[in-house]
């Protein structure tokens, strides 16, 4: 996945480069910046002694030492003063200049602290949108792995409201789902009872009969298109009517939204390694993150994502926090991924992409 969030120690990262949260003078410091020079020894300082300082909204490159990592970028990010002398650009610039860094050392691999959201107070919420937003720009345009490292749960913090809303909604689907499990374990109704005792909240349909479905009953539509097919004859027949794939679904509805394949991959932050074998591949089974991945980036509504998640063999459950949280954000219309992937984080779920 291009970009992704993650708990950890930065200093213990096994990656191209590292990026560290300094102040002008380059020297070291507390936070962030004194774990990386703890771990990557006294020939980091004195290689830094040689740099002359650094500017707010700058970075520079130096070796990485003992550390597990090739280099270290040594960002100044701004002090929060309220939010209305320039911080942001600021912080916007601090993450521009380190990824180009990286990008001249053609590093692969790149993992960020939260830069300033410790001791320069710039609000955690606000910080982190910043690096997403960022990071997620530069990664429109160029092919690398970008890891923001948070390094304890209180660190980071989807909005309080954000929250409270999702595990709301989490509750009352679950208790949703709960409910219906006993009224399917306590009842054996037809689908048409069921739905005239419902009353209203469900439409009612019926089971397929040996003839097909009764004239008044009103099959979900994909179900009733997958009837309405003459059975095979033979095993080898039934082998061959086999449906749009998920691959073929997917390149077909990319093709409809009139987006490129790059627009799409990128948006649903999966590596272009794994988009090139899903167009190659038409019988590939993707991972149901990815898949949801990209319903995001299509912005499919409900009924198409769970559409695309059939292709392949996936479903949209209310009996786990993954797949109620994504579908909260797609039923509100929101197709931030990182977004979404930032209350994934928040839950302990796995993340949206590869
Ligand atoms: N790995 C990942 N993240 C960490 C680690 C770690 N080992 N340690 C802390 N953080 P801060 P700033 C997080 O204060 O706000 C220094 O003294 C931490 O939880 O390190 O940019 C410099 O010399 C927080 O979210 O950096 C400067 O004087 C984030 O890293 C000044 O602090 C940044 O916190 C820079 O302040």
């Amino acid at each position: 996945m291009p970009l992704e969030i993650i708990r950890n120690d930065i200093t213990k990262m096994k990656v191209d480069a590292i990026v560290n949260a300094a102040n002008q003078t380059l020297l070291g410091g507390g936070g962030v910046d004194g774990a990386i020079h703890d771990a990557a020894g006294p020939k980091l300082l004195a290689e830094c002694r040689k740099l002359g300082g650094c500017e707010t909204g700058s970075a520079k490159l130096t070796g990485a030492y003992r550390l597990p990592c090739r280099y270290v970028i040594h960002a100044v990010g701004p002090v929060w003063r309220g939010g209305g002398h320039g911080e942001r650009d600021q912080l916007i610039s601090c993450y521009r200049t380190s990824l180009a860094l990286a990008k001249q050392k053609r590093c692969k691999t790149v993992a960020f602290p939260l830069i300033s959201s410790g001791a320069y107070g710039y609000p955690k919420d606000k910080a982190l949108k910043v690096a997403i937003d960022t990071i997620s720009d530069f990664l429109f345009d160029n092919e690398m792995t970008v890891y923001i490292v948070i390094f304890d749960k209180a660190a980071y913090q989807i909005s309080e409201k954000l929250f409270k809303d999702i595990a709301e909604y989490i509750d009352d689907h679950y208790a949703a789902e709960h409910f219906d499990l006993y009224r399917r374990q306590s009842q054996t109704l037809l689908p048409d009872e069921y739905g005239k005792r419902a009353a209203g909240t469900l439409s009612a349909w019926k089971y397929e009969t040996a003839d097909g479905f009764s004239e008044n009953a009103a099959p979900p539509a994909p179900l009733a298109k997958a009837v309405r097919k003459a059975p095979a004859a033979s095993l080898d027949e039934a082998v061959g009517m086999i449906d749009e794939s998920f691959s073929e679904m997917l390149l077909r509805k990319i093709d409809e939204h009139g987006i490129t394949d790059v627009q799409c991959y990128k948006k649903a932050n999966v590596d272009r390694k794994l988009f090139s074998k899903i167009r190659s591949d038409k019988l590939y089974k993707p991972s149901k993150p990815t898949v949801l991945a990209f319903a995001i980036a299509l912005e499919l509504p409900l009924s198409e994502t769970r559409e695309l998640l059939m292709k392949a063999g996936f479903a949209l459950s209310h009996s786990n926090k993954f797949d109620i949280i994504v579908e909260y954000f797609i039923s509100r219309g929101n197709y931030n991924i990182f977004e979404i992937n930032e209350a994934l984080f928040a839950f302990d779920q796995s993340l949206l992409g590869v």
